[in-house]
């Protein structure tokens, strides 16, 4: 067996930590040959509930479960990370304007990464999953400069996702019968499922569908995926979005399969017109551990607008962080 891998999950008591723990524990994460050291960071007021799924982790007996650490203070709780899921984040509330939310995350965000930079493994690698996840991505690379910025990424692998699975449904085709799908942009409602240079069993799937169903079905069904299952579920989605985090960090650290692509937000590096630096969502590939921005596609008029929306409201997002003086 491989040496032991320590994974942070931060917000553990939380919704997705709950369907998250269980998955990693039992090896999906990294695979049935890595033994796991799980560490849950959790505020004060966490703190118990974790230890309840703590003993429920216990009672499943997974194999590949090494150790179960809980914490309240950063810095003990991202000791030796090699993997830190970042999920616990403070959500918007009622009358909340998006400068109060972009600073009570900086909150969470900056001690997080400041004790990211003091106190996990040289090889860590970072996937923010609470919101406004890009930005908070941001925020915590920029408190982690010994950190290689490339190892501060955001998810946007759910809506990838609920794209594949939306236009799988549309075509009548499997999920694994699609290629080359791609999320651009910010993990928000002006994200942009982009079918461009899609195939469905190696057929365009612009000879499938017409624009009028991508522009008024298929994007926003995407894009406002999260508030349909709130509406129908009365919570957000948990398992889907735990699943995805499993994908992306499963993927990074194994690889992509060969011949296809995922998306995920990482360190823009000026590709496609994005401003460099920006954590904004690309097709990628990985190998090596490394994740890599798949080049030369055409952008058509109907991308490059969309992909602008997003890509300015990112830009917005930093500028008011850096406002704040948080990045
Ligand atoms: P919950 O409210 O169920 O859980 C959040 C947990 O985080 C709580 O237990 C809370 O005590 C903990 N927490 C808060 N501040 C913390 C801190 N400073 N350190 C450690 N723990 C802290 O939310 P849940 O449904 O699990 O969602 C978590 C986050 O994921 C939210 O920000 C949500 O918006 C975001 N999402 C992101 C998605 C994505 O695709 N990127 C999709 C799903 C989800 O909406």
């Amino acid at each position: 067996a491989k040496a032991p891998v320590t994974v942070t999950v931060t917000g553990a008591a939380g919704q997705i930590g709950y369907a998250l723990l269980f998955r990693i524990a039992s090896g999906q994460l990294l695979g049935a040959d890595t033994p796991v050291r799980l560490r849950l960071l959790e505020i004060p007021q966490g703190v118990k509930a974790a230890e309840g799924t703590a003993m429920e982790l216990d009672d499943c007996a997974f194999p590949l479960l090494r150790s179960i650490d809980i914490a309240d203070d950063p810095r003990v709780g991202f000791e030796g990370a090699n993997v830190a899921l970042l999920v616990g984040a403070r959500p918007r509330t009622a009358g909340m304007e998006r400068g109060d939310l972009l600073e009570a995350n900086g909150g969470i965000f900056k001690p997080q990464g400041e004790a990211i930079n003091a106190v996990a493994a040289d090889d860590v690698r970072v996937l923010v999953v609470g919101n406004p996840a890009n930005t908070n991505a941001l925020i915590a690379a920029s408190h982690a400069p010994d950190v290689p910025a490339e190892r501060f990424t955001a998810m946007t692998r759910l809506d990838h996702n609920r794209a594949l699975s939306q236009l799988a449904q549309k075509t009548g085709a499997g999920v694994a019968d699609i290629q080359g799908l791609t999320i651009w942009g910010n993990h928000s409602a002006t994200q942009y499922p982009d079918v461009f240079h899609a195939t469905v069993a190696g057929r365009p799937a612009t000879e499938l569908v017409d624009e009028t169903w991508l522009a008024e079905t298929f994007i926003p069904t995407v894009a406002k995926r999260g508030a349909a299952i709130i509406e129908a579920r009365g919570a957000s989605s948990a398992a889907s979005a735990a699943n995805a985090a499993v994908d992306h960090v499963r993927d990074w650290v194994l690889g992509t399969p060969e011949g296809t692509w995922t998306s995920a937000a990482i360190p823009s590096d000026g590709s496609y017109g994005v401003p460099e630096g920006l954590i904004s969502s690309f097709p990628v590939t990985s190998t090596g551990g490394r994740w890599e921005i798949v080049q030369g596609l055409d952008v058509n008029e109907f991308s490059r607008q969309r992909i602008d929306a997003s890509i300015t409201e990112l830009v917005e997002e930093r500028e008011a962080v850096r406002g704040l003086g948080l990045v």
